[in-house]
């Protein structure tokens, strides 16, 4: 490869990135991107937002950061200000693999529910342990994090993206740990707004 080739394969890797980072959202769940699985045929399959043991108590959730447009890509698996969530039983084990599928930095920490609407600064403590990315208020950029913790108080949590100013924006969806529950739900009610 000659210097000149070199310098043509770098600015064209500059601009590509350049035009993803004028349009955030542009990368979403309809065109395939690391936060899906490549299948040995080629294709594409998107996350599963739950996966679940009973026996074992414990819950695998995949949360994705940015997974559509809406309110600006500020969602969770396309759901943003709390409209859809997480119902787990109390006493589980939380398994979570995070994925931003932007490149606007966004994270992941579990707060109480009326902190991820009214907070601009959510802090760097998650409400239980180990329940956060690493840094959320950084954030952090199309990556993969996976964090787990046990769900051991019920009450009406939030999974909210600790970016200064993100969550009260509406990039949170609900965390609702139970006592009356036999098994985990991931609740996704009919989308009204884009
Ligand atoms: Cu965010």
């Amino acid at each position: 490869m000659t210097p000149r080739s070199i310098i043509n394969l770098f600015s064209l890797v500059a601009s590509s990135s350049l035009v993803f980072a004028e349009d955030p959202a542009s990368k979403t769940a309809d065109a395939p991107s690391h936060c899906h699985t490549v299948e040995p045929n080629g294709t594409f399959t998107a996350p599963v937002f739950l996966a679940q043991d009973a026996e074992k108590k414990e819950a695998t959730l995949h949360i994705v950061a940015t997974f559509d447009k809406s309110n600006y890509g500020m969602n969770f698996n396309g759901f943003s200000k709390g409209k859809g969530g997480y119902e787990i039983p109390v006493g589980w084990k939380v398994k979570v693999k995070f994925c931003n599928n932007s490149a606007v930095p966004h994270s992941l920490i579990v707060v109480d529910a009326e902190e991820a609407s009214t907070k601009i600064n959510l802090g760097d403590e998650p409400y239980f342990d180990g329940a956060s990315t690493p840094s959320p208020l950084k954030g952090t950029t199309s990556a993969i994090e996976n964090f787990e913790f046990v769900a051991d108080e019920a009450g009406k949590f939030a999974f909210a993206c600790g970016f200064p100013t993100h969550s009260v924006n509406g990039h949170w969806i609900f965390l609702n740990i139970k006592k009356e529950l036999k098994e985990a739900k991931f609740v996704a009610p009919k989308k009204t707004e884009k």
